[in-house]
């Protein structure tokens, strides 16, 4: 199965996070894609190099006026002298226009930098770089040509893409993602002339972004398994089992969250009922949001996935039948990323 590498994803260096106000290291390291990438390799994947690719679908998931915040909010927040004072070389917001601020008002658009940081972004963990967004957008490269082995004819295809994306709305960045490749990859497998798509999303956390990109969609059918949310999991306030689609999407997303500490019993479980879902949505491609941090060692989530566990989530995907485009999404202990990835691929063709 080939795996679709772009070295512009080593260049975001996020350096940190801002967690409950304190900076500490970051888990969403450049590291974590050459892990992958030697990973897979090693494991006989044939690596092909990731091609640039226009913004047409990237248009249709993402407000135009999010994508040139993206661009140039790094160069704007340089210019405005924040490096140096107060001694900030990351775009951290610290104000957010949320609806306790704007109490049902519509917000003005301010001038400032460090005001119009907060716009488009809701955490303060998701830190942007001198080149965050030649990162972020090389990973969208690589997902469109995954896409493009599976729709000449691949069976599968894996895209290494980092940052990841699931957390990206429409017009917001955060949970360490600023586009939302997975989605992209959706909207570009319909765009190829697939009618319908199943996006399932075996990251440990919720995929708020790609959910809420396709909640009112009847043509991309959105199942994730994950931490309870309500448990006290980033993102926290979505990703609840009553979130089942709005309109002509009614029926079309399917949340299954799960107790921390859950292992492959329930996992598998979880996953077993998305795949059903999916299967009577009757697509003609699957997009899997392949996060590993669900596993026992990972530093982000209290799952307790195993190898075992993950290798049976490829092989209940790849039963569904139908082509797969595999987009990397989390996955933060350094040791066992690599592995679990490779465990899940294997699955996925076996
Ligand atoms: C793509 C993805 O997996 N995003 C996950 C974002 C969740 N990050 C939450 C980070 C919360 C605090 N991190 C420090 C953990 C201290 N134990
Ligand atoms: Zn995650």
């Amino acid at each position: 199965m080939p795996s679709v590498w772009a070295e512009e994803t080593l260049r975001h260096e996020p350096e940190a996070e801002i967690w409950v106000g304190v900076r500490l290291l970051g888990t969403e390291v450049p590291e974590r894609a050459t892990i992958l990438r030697d990973a897979v390799a090693a494991a006989g994947s044939r690596i092909v190099a990731a091609t640039p690719h226009d913004d047409a679908a990237l248009a249709s998931v993402h407000a135009p006026d999010f994508l040139n915040h993206l661009a140039s909010v790094y160069d704007a927040w340089v210019e405005a002298g924040f490096p140096t004072d107060p001694g900030q070389n990351r775009v951290v917001p610290y104000v957010f226009p949320t609806p306790a601020m704007l109490a049902g008002m519509d917000a003005r658009v301010p001038t400032a930098i460090h005001a119009r940081a907060g716009r488009y972004c809701y955490d303060t963990m998701t830190l942007v770089g001198p080149r965050t967004w030649l990162a972020a957008r090389a990973a969208v490269d690589a997902a469109l040509t995954a896409v493009d082995l599976v729709v000449a004819g691949e069976p599968a295809a894996y895209a290494i893409c980092r940052p990841p994306g699931h957390h990206a709305t429409r017009a917001g960045y955060g949970g360490s993602c600023y586009l939302n490749n997975a989605a992209v990859a959706a909207v570009a497998l319909r765009r190829s002339g697939l009618e319908r798509v199943a996006i399932i999303d075996v990251d440990a956390h919720h995929g708020n972004g790609t959910q809420s990109v396709f909640y009112d969609r009847a043509d991309v059918f959105y199942g994730s398994a994950h931490v309870d949310p309500g448990a006290g999991w980033f993102p926290h306030y979505l990703g609840f089992a009553e979130e089942t689609g709005f309109g002509d999407g009614e029926g079309a997303t399917l949340n299954v969250p799960l107790a921390p500490g859950s292992g492959d019993e329930l996992w598998l479980a979880a996953i077993e009922r998305i795949a059903a879902a999916a299967a009577s949505f009757r697509p003609s491609a699957v997009v899997l949001s392949l996060g590993v941090d669900a596993a026992a060692d990972d530093p982000e989530s209290p799952l307790q996935v195993t190898h075992d566990g993950y290798r049976r989530t490829g092989e209940l995907v790849r039963e569904l039948g139908v082509p797969v485009v595999a987009v990397h999404e989390g996955g933060y202990h350094l040791q066992t990323l690599g592995s679990l990835t490779v465990a899940t691929l294997e699955g996925l063709t076996r």
